[in-house]
């Protein structure tokens, strides 16, 4: 055969197995085969969001709402209510009053408290009591319903592994039927004893997931701000702690590593990149983040992206303190996780 001969038997041999349903893998895209996703980075501006989100509440109801959420959907993911190709995050207000009926599904959720006193959310039979810049765990498949005893709107960032359940076909969800403050523990009491650095003397590790519920931010704040008096900074991020299950030591979830980091003044930090998509949720301060050479000023409360394998780097104005989430506990699970600074 000729090489014109060759050719053109081969571009029939691919029409013909394409009625078959199968593809030449010599055919697929270069791409498939290289770290990074398609998902573009991008900031959202916390100050017209906010607006829309009280927009939003007088718009529709708790009712036919049942949650009242912005959903932040990366650009490139568009349809698919995705930030990332791994995670969710979305922006939820609750009104003074208002409450938000119980349910259970099998995606993992937290919370991170943007702004307002008196918003709680009762997790597995247990009352937690939101302050901003505490992060709160709802373990998969536990009740969850949210309030709002104070006189302000209530807001926070929700972070769901939803796109895991919906790759492996396992989404459920359900509605609670009983009685929605039946059972309900006492506050406070899965901090009292998961936060103390103690364990119930029989504890046996149940589900993969953080049993302490509620990692407050004073706590936090307090545990970076020892840090920066007495350690060096890392290079790339700073002070950067992940919040840790105390049963285990591992990620508060099996699928999404959590974390805070503190920013000195002028902070500069070397550009970074890693094979964890992850959402950014400014909490205090002023800088900017570059990522894949593009430029974004944040101020409290935005939040932005970083996709998998972006380069990016962090340069604080004031000192800035940084809430995160991201893929990482998953990949790290499977093997797959990789760094380069
Ligand atoms: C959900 O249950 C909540 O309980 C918020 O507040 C956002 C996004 C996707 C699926 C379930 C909530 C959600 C969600």
């Amino acid at each position: 055969m000729t090489a014109k001969d060759l050719s053109l038997a081969l571009a029939n041999f691919s029409r013909e197995i394409a009625a078959l349903d199968v593809m030449p893998l010599w055919e697929r895209r270069e791409s498939a085969m290289r770290p990074g996703t398609e998902c573009a980075p991008r900031l959202w501006r916390y100050s017209e969001l906010r607006l829309k989100l009280i927009e939003a509440a007088s718009l529709i109801s708790k009712e036919q709402a049942e949650r009242r959420v912005l959903v932040l959907e990366n650009p490139k993911l568009k349809g698919t209510t995705f930030i990332t190709n791994s995670l969710y995050a979305g922006l939820q207000i609750i009104q003074p009053g208002e409450v938000a009926r119980s349910h259970r599904h099998t995606p993992n959720a937290l919370r991170f408290l943007m702004e307002g006193e008196g918003g709680y959310t009762d997790v597995g039979g247990e009352r937690v009591i939101m302050h901003p810049g505490d992060f709160v765990v709802t373990p998969n498949w536990s009740w969850h319903a949210h309030g709002n005893e104070g006189s302000c709107p209530v807001v926070w960032l929700d972070g769901l592994d939803t796109p895991f359940t919906r790759f492996f076909g396992a989404t459920f969800r359900e509605n609670y039927a009983g009685n929605e403050n039946a059972h309900l523990r006492e506050h406070g009491t899965a901090l009292a004893a998961f936060g103390s650095n103690l364990l119930p003397v029989d504890y046996k590790q149940g589900g993969a997931v953080s049993p302490v519920l509620v990692y407050p931010y004073a706590r936090t704040r307090e545990a970076l701000a020892a840090a920066a008096r007495n350690d060096a900074p890392h290079p790339a991020h700073g002070f950067k702690m992940r919040y840790a299950n105390p049963a285990n030591g591992r990620h508060p979830f099996p699928t999404m590593a959590v974390a805070m980091q503190f920013l000195p003044a002028g902070f500069s930090g070397v550009p970074y990149r890693s094979t964890d998509g992850t959402v950014f949720a400014v909490v205090e301060g002023e800088g900017e983040v570059e990522i894949d050479g593009e430029r974004f000023d944040f101020s409290p409360h935005d939040i932005f992206v970083v996709p998998s394998w972006c380069s990016y780097r962090l340069r604080a104005k004031h000192q800035t303190v940084i809430f995160s989430f991201s893929d990482r506990a998953a990949q790290e699970a499977l093997g797959f996780w990789r760094e380069q600074s």
